[in-house]
Formats: structure tokens, sequence, C-alpha cells
């Protein structure tokens, strides 16, 4: 048990993806997708949103093999850095200081850990500003991605996983829970959506997907549109449907590695202090998909390795309870 107080989290900042092909990447996030280039050099590619004024929500850098480098979450001041720092000691992670300059570029003084789940996970509170896209519909494209929403992990143990991040402070918007309320899956947040981060049950620790939303439902049909034209409709897994959980319209792709991305949209305030978290039942064959539209077993099966702060793939743990395996219409599987 820590007695050190949390760090004060404001929301999921960026997500650090290794990839095999730089240059594939490049052209699959931002010339298809519509991410935008703020920075960039002949390892590292720094990505953002028409809203974002951070530098970046999305990094990809050139590796040995496609995993997940770390998810990183913004603290309210410099000091919640320092909390950080002793609210993972205190648990016992691995704990690292990256000052800056010596860590992604644009951040500033950085800690990072393996949280108890086995995520390499950064906080940080200072980053450099980037200049307002929101109004230069001139430079958007693809699925004119807005902005970062989510990450989503794969974790053998979701009861566990609800506990970590309700020490952290997380609010818990949505479950899909079993008929003696064991949990299924979970959507916990500190912005005033849904979500910053969600739990699949699965072997883990592994990447399930990363978030991104945009304004309209329009621009999650145009990117399905874009690659179907271009032929290369193999990027689409699952989609577009309307979610039960979340309410939000949506539509998964993979990456040229496989990472896997969703495009988001219309989700809803949780804002208030006494929001009240909305349980599905896992038998309900709406909650994933509002329509009852089947879920392929790839998305439920299918996730990124996650390294360690040294760059090695951190272990895996079998899941202990697998959704794809309870019999309801929707998933089709069973
Ligand atoms: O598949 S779910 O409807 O449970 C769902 C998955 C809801 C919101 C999400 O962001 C998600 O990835
Ligand atoms: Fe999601
Ligand atoms: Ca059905």
């Amino acid at each position: 048990m820590t007695s050190s107080p949390a760090p004060d989290v404001v929301r999921s900042a960026y997500a650090q993806l290794a990839v095999t092909d730089l240059d594939a990447s490049r052209r699959f996030w931002a010339d298809l997708l519509g991410f935008h280039v703020q920075y960039e050099d002949a390892g590292v590619l720094c990505l953002r949103g028409t809203d974002e004024l951070t530098h970046h929500s999305l990094v990809l850098r050139q590796g040995g093999m496609a995993a997940l480098d770390h998810l990183s979450y913004r603290v309210r001041t410099p000091e919640d850095v320092d909390r950080a720092e002793r609210f993972f000691a205190g648990l016992g992670c691995p704990v690292r200081r990256v000052p800056r300059g010596q860590g992604t570029p644009g951040v500033g003084d950085a800690v990072r850990v393996v949280d108890p789940l086995g995520f390499p996970v950064e906080f940080f509170h200072d980053i450099d500003h980037a200049e307002r896209l929101i109004q230069r519909f001139d430079l958007h494209r693809g699925a004119q991605i807005a902005r970062l929403d989510h990450f989503n992990i794969c974790t053998p143990d979701i009861p566990n996983a609800y506990a970590h991040y309700e020490s952290l402070g997380f609010g818990c918007s949505e479950t899909i829970e079993g008929d003696e309320h064991e949990l299924y899956a979970a959507w916990m947040y500190r912005k005033q959506t849904v979500h910053d981060v969600a739990f699949t049950g699965g072997a883990g620790p592994r990447l399930h997907h990363v978030g991104v939303a945009t304004h309209e439902s329009h621009q999650v049909l145009r990117i399905a549109d874009v690659l179907g034209a271009l032929n290369e409709q193999h990027h689409i897994e699952r989609g577009p449907g309307r979610h039960g959980v979340s309410n939000a319209f949506y539509l998964y792709l993979r990456d040229p590695d496989g990472h896997r991305v969703e495009i988001y949209t219309s989700d809803y305030y949780t804002g208030d202090p006494d929001h009240e978290t909305y349980r599905w039942s896992v038998h309900d064959d709406r909650r994933r998909d509002f329509w009852g539209n089947a879920v392929i077993e790839s998305w439920y099966k299918e996730a990124s390795p996650v390294l360690d702060l040294d760059g090695n793939p951190q272990p895996v743990s079998d899941a202990l309870l697998d959704e794809s395996a309870v019999r309801v219409g929707a998933d089709g599987l069973g």
C-alpha cells in the first residue's frame, strides 16, 4: 500500500507507439487519417489533431518491433509530476525521471513508470504549445481528427485495473458486468467525457487501441469511404456503428503494423461530481454495438505488446474472464 497522495491527472495526453516502417506509418496516420505533423526527424513523428493546442497526441517512433512505448497522462501542476513519482515508488513500481530534452520532443520534465498493471505510463505537466488548427479547414484531411480521446488496454484482471485507476482519482462512467456483477470491462475518466482509459478483458498487459475523436459522424464514414476508394479496406476491422457503451459512433482501423485506432465521436458529458456509473449486462447484445451487429473475434483477441522502461517487451498473462466466449447474439461467437 502507498501512503503518498495521487497526482492530479488532467487527461489522457498522448500515446507513443513503436512502428516498424515510419514512412508507411506517416502515410497512414497523416496522409490518410489526417493527423497533422508537428515535429519530424529520422526516427520520430509527433502528430496532433485540429483542436489540440499541445505539441502532440500521438508519437510514432521507428523501432525494431511494433509495440506500445508508453501511454502518457498530463497532470495539473509540476508538483503533480513529483507526486506521481512518489505515488508509484510507494507502490514498488519501476520509476524513472525523464528531464526535458531526454524524452519525447516537446515534453518537459516527466516521470515514467511501469504501473501495477504492467503498462509503461508517463506523467508530465509541461509541454510545448502549437498553432490552433480548428479553422484551418484548408488543412483538414481524411477523418479530420480533432483530438485524442482515450486509451483502451487489455488486462487479465479488470477489478484490479479498476481499483488501480480509482486510486488515481478516476471516475467510472460505464461497465459491462455478468449476472454476479463480475466485471468484464470498465470505462474510466478524469476529463469530462466517457473515458480517458478503458479496460478490455484479455491477455495483458497489451494495448487494445487508441481512440481519437472527430467532431461529427460523417467524418467517421468518410475515412471508411477513402480507404475503400484506395482499395485499402483491409485497414477496416470493425464498424462503422453505434456503441451501446458510451453511445459513440465508431470505426476501428488497424495501422500498417496492426496497431488499432478507433475513430470515435459523440459521446457525452460526465463532469457532474455525482455522475453515476451506467452498468450493462454482458448478455445485452446492444452493449458493444447498439444495433446488435457482431463483434469480429480479432477485436477481442488481438492487441499490441507493450515495452518496459528499457524497451524490452513485457511478459503477458492470460485473461481470467473471456467476454467473447459469453453466448450472446451480437458477438456471433461462443
Ligand atoms: O464496444 S463498446 O461499445 O463496449 C465500446 C468500445 C464503447 C466505447 C469505446 O471507446 C470502445 O472502444
Ligand atoms: Fe474505444
Ligand atoms: Ca442480436
